[in-house]
């Protein structure tokens, strides 16, 4: 595939105003009619001709303005409609198309889903439904109908109000009518038909709009669609009280649907989720499904300002919703839930999925200047590292500030296609701030590394920092510059309280220190004893730090940082120091001082349950393995991370035992933050309790399975059963498989659980499990929760010596990419670490990645992935 450049961005030379869409459904033969409002774009390229993009479309007629053109006055592909220089600058072009939703594998554009019709445009689907100028630039008013055989489809949705309805005479079919009044770009329209039922609600807009909301699922799931649906009114709430955005349709309507590449996508006023994020009840559903669920809601929800009412230029600019619509849904959960846990809990992912990311081939900055497959960008940078960046301006600006920029942002774009530009003009001019330099994040790929090395100073009672920050180069940039640092800090005394800071003689009002150069001092004055730093507190910024601090250093912020997000660090990075040198050693160093501070956080009756637990998690093996960089071999790590676990779990069954007990609960489930704390402490105490595998211990975890009245507690006790080779595992998987036979995502957990077992019969595990009637290729959540997580979630078993594990994913990815190109790609994607294995297991995942390069045929999405991969 093509390049395509960032600085080759030309705005459109066409603009259509309105498009009117006929959609007949039919299973194979699926008619559009669409009649374009033209108009030639003053600042677009002169005598351009109108060129539309398609994709696997069979062209039926063209009129222009009511009059059927000849076939030699446009030139029409399967990938494109080109008229031949058109006379008018404005006109009405009517195209006529057939596809077929049943062939669609790809799962983009119009494709059918358990029977039901349903759409995904976003990047590049809508020109698989119609010609189009597909592009996020171009925005038109859409009124669509929609027809269908009435057995077949008896609800018919599309974006925005519904404006008619009604039978077909004579047909056994029927239509809807729906307009959109706000502008959109062609990636948001969508389109549902099919046998669905309604679960309806609604809301009244702060300004005393009344909206209808409905969440579609199937028929018998309706009760599996409460919780979805107190998440939106309470998503939809947060966005006046927090960002004062209105929502501003009549009705907002939600599908879910079980064959989806993605979570979930914004289309305006019809969201189609993939149904993980929709349904859950207590027997189905763990916290943190519930979790997912409320974070899924609320993000879709809040495209509806962070990416719908202003959308984004070009693909380059994904970032400018994603990023910040990440940032905006992680704020929704912090102030519904614990915001330390939430932190805490988005950190470890930005780690575990973007660090991962930027330490390998597939780097990229969070605004990428070019892409051969948008598909392939949907990534950890863009999201998560693109919610960071957003999170930094507002430490360096402050909640006021930041608040005006976004205000101005809204009100300046609204009905815009943005840049990044424009985003950062309107922080900058609502505060005065030159952002200049801190536009860099955008533009840079890689993780900064950042020393920091305090020196205390007693006769002159100062504390002086120095901060040195490096990038290493990453594919395609070999020159990095520092980028603007905002550091949150403490200076902690000898009686755990955060001392006054004075930097350059002045009180710091702000405890933020901005890094600006490679290296840099900052002298704190008027300090009695020596502090303990606390830096970077809240992980205020995306790096990688090492300080000076020592054990002893870390132990006391673990116990007294008033930060809990260092708190929790501090208790990582001794786990880490530990993992490290046991895992280069084969022998694990004296782990007291970490199983004292466990001791400690277990022990604090002040300290809320889920944050213990966070603190008490060690880090994973692919955590381990990115802190060793170089030459990691995944048995050492593995090996040594149980060897911590046995260590702390031998040091601290007591008070473990004790947290388990008290922690037992005869209450009814409740999926609130609170409870699922409490869950998840004593499911962290039977983990560890469980790793000598006694029978005892086996016991309690299989009463514990037989005893549960929710997911949660059965799902993790399972989870610990399944780790250790005894009958009990055989026995709980078979009973788990019998109860949820019929409940395909349930039966994603039980995939996904067995495809983790690092034990060496887990390949031929899965692969027995892919000839399973509940598993199929077709479907992205089977394929995601069994191979995805033995490629991902099973470092020892994937990355065997033999090479087994590498060819196994190759082969699944060479055989999907013919019929899901998007699925087979990410999958691919999951070789980025590669480089930093040792050398043996390097060549055979390099030898694996080859095997893909050279393979005739291959989608863009994974030659991309596999090209870059090789880089
Ligand atoms: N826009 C694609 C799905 C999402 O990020 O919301
Ligand atoms: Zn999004």
């Amino acid at each position: 595939p093509v390049p395509v450049r960032l600085a080759d961005y030309r705005p459109p030379a066409w603009l259509v105003d309105t498009v009117d869409l006929d959609v007949s459904l039919h299973p194979t033969a699926t008619r559009v009619i669409s009649r374009l409002a033209l108009r030639r774009n003053p600042e677009g390229a002169a005598d351009a001709p109108v060129v539309l993009d398609g994709d696997g479309l069979t062209l039926v007629r063209v009129a222009l303005d009511g009059a059927p053109l000849a076939g030699g006055a446009y030139e029409a592909t399967p990938q494109s409609l080109t008229l031949r220089a058109p006379t008018a600058d404005r006109f009405v072009l009517e195209v006529e198309t057939l596809v077929n939703p049943t062939a669609n594998t790809r799962l983009m554009g119009l494709y059918r889903s358990s029977g039901n019709y349903c759409t995904q445009c976003e990047a590049e689907g809508f020109r698989r439904i119609t010609y189009f100028p597909d592009r996020p630039d171009v925005l038109s008013v859409y009124t669509v109908r929609v027809e269908a055989d009435r057995a077949e489809a008896p609800v018919l949705l599309s974006n925005g109000n519904l404006e008619r309805n009604g039978p077909v005479a004579d047909t056994g079919r029927h239509y809807t009518i729906w307009h959109d009044p706000w502008p959109k770009p062609a990636y948001l329209f969508a389109l549902v038909g099919g046998n669905l039922s309604k679960v309806p609600d609604h809301f009244v807009t702060r300004s005393g709009r009344p909206i209808e909301l409905g969440i579609y699922v199937e028929p018998g799931k309706e009760s599996r669609a409460s919780y979805a649906m107190d998440a939106l009114k309470r998503s939809m709430r947060w966005d006046e009280t927090a960002f004062g955005r209105e929502y501003d349709l009549d009705v907002f309507n939600i599908v879910a649907v079980s064959d989806f590449n993605m979570g979930a996508m914004e289309n305006k006023g019809l969201n189609i989720f993939n149904d993980k994020y929709v349904l859950a009840s207590p027997e189905t559903a763990t916290d943190a499904d519930y979790a997912g669920i409320e974070s899924v809601i609320a993000h879709e929800y809040f495209h509806n300002w962070s990416g719908n009412r202003v959308t984004c230029r070009d693909w380059f600019q994904l970032c400018l919703k994603e990023g910040l619509t990440v940032f905006r849904d992680q704020e929704f959960s912090s102030d519904q839930r614990s915001r330390p846990v939430k932190r805490i809990a988005d950190v470890r992912t930005l780690k575990a999925a973007q660090f991962t990311e930027d330490a390998g081939p597939l780097s990229h900055p969070v605004r990428p200047d070019t892409y051969r497959e948008i598909n392939n960008f949907y990534t950890a940078t863009v999201y998560e590292k693109g919610a960071e960046v957003v999170r930094m301006l507002k430490t360096l600006l402050g909640e006021d500030g930041f608040r005006a920029g976004m205000d101005l942002y809204y009100d300046r774009h609204d009905g815009d296609a943005a840049t990044i530009e424009d985003f950062l003009a309107a922080f900058a001019e609502a505060t005065g701030r030159d952002l200049s330099h801190f536009a860099l994040w955008y533009a840079q790929s890689g993780t900064p590394r950042v020393t920091a090395t305090g020196a205390y100073d007693e006769a002159a009672r100062s504390f002086r920092l120095d901060v040195r920050q490096e990038t290493a180069p990453t594919s395609g940039q070999s020159e990095k510059k520092p980028v603007m640092l905002p550091l949150t800090l403490g200076l902690i005394g000898p009686d755990g309280a955060d001392q006054p800071l004075t930097l350059g003689g002045s009180n710091m009002p702000h405890p933020v220190i901005e890094v600006t150069e490679a290296e840099q001092s900052f002298v704190f004055t008027g300090l009695d004893a020596r502090p303990v730093l606390s830096l970077n507190r809240g992980f205020s910024a995306p790096i990688n730090l090492s300080t000076n601090l020592s054990d002893e250093d870390l132990v006391f912020l673990a116990a007294h940082d008033a930060d809990p997000f260092n708190r929790f660090d501090a208790m990582q990075g001794l786990a880490l120091r530990l993992l490290k040198t046991g895992a280069a050693e084969g022998r694990l160093p004296d782990a007291t001082p970490l199983v004292e501070a466990a001791r400690r956080v277990l022990t604090d009756t002040t300290l809320d349950p889920a944050f213990k637990a966070q603190a008490l998690a060690l880090p994973g093996e692919n955590e381990i393995a990115r802190e060793i960089a170089t030459d990691v071999n995944p048995d050492a790590v593995f090996t040594t991370r149980r060897a911590l676990r046995a260590v702390l779990a031998e040091a601290l069954a007591a008070p473990l035992g004790e947290t388990y007990d008290a922690l037992t609960t005869t209450s009814p489930y409740s999926p609130d933050a609170a409870a699922a704390g409490r869950r998840s402490l004593r499911n962290l105490a039977l983990d560890y309790l469980t790793s000598g595998a006694t029978s005892e211990a086996i016991a309690r975890a299989q009463a514990q399975y037989g005893a549960a009245d929710n997911m949660t507690d059965r799902f993790a006790a399972l989870a610990v059963l399944s780790q250790h080779d005894t009958p009990a595992r055989t026995e709980a998987l078979a009973d788990f498989y019998r109860r949820f036979v019929n409940d395909p995502l349930v039966i994603d957990k039980w995939l996904s659980l067995q495809a983790q077992i690092p034990e060496e019969g887990t390949l031929e595990r899965v692969k027995a499990l892919t000839l399973l009637p509940v598993f199929s290729m077709s479907n992205p959540n089977r394929v995601r929760s069994l191979v995805g997580a033995f490629a991902v979630g099973n470092p020892t078993q994937f990355h065997r010596a033999s090479g087994e594990g590498h060819n196994f994913l190759v082969d699944v990815v060479l055989g999907l990419d013919a019929t899901n190109p998007q699925v087979a790609a990410r999958l691919l994607s999951a070789f980025k670490s590669f480089r930093q294995l040792e050398p043996a297991r390097r060549a055979s995942a390099e030898r694996a990645l080859q095997r893909v390069a050279v393979t005739p045929g291959l989608s863009a999405d994974v030659a991309d992935i596999a090209i870059r991969s090789l880089s």
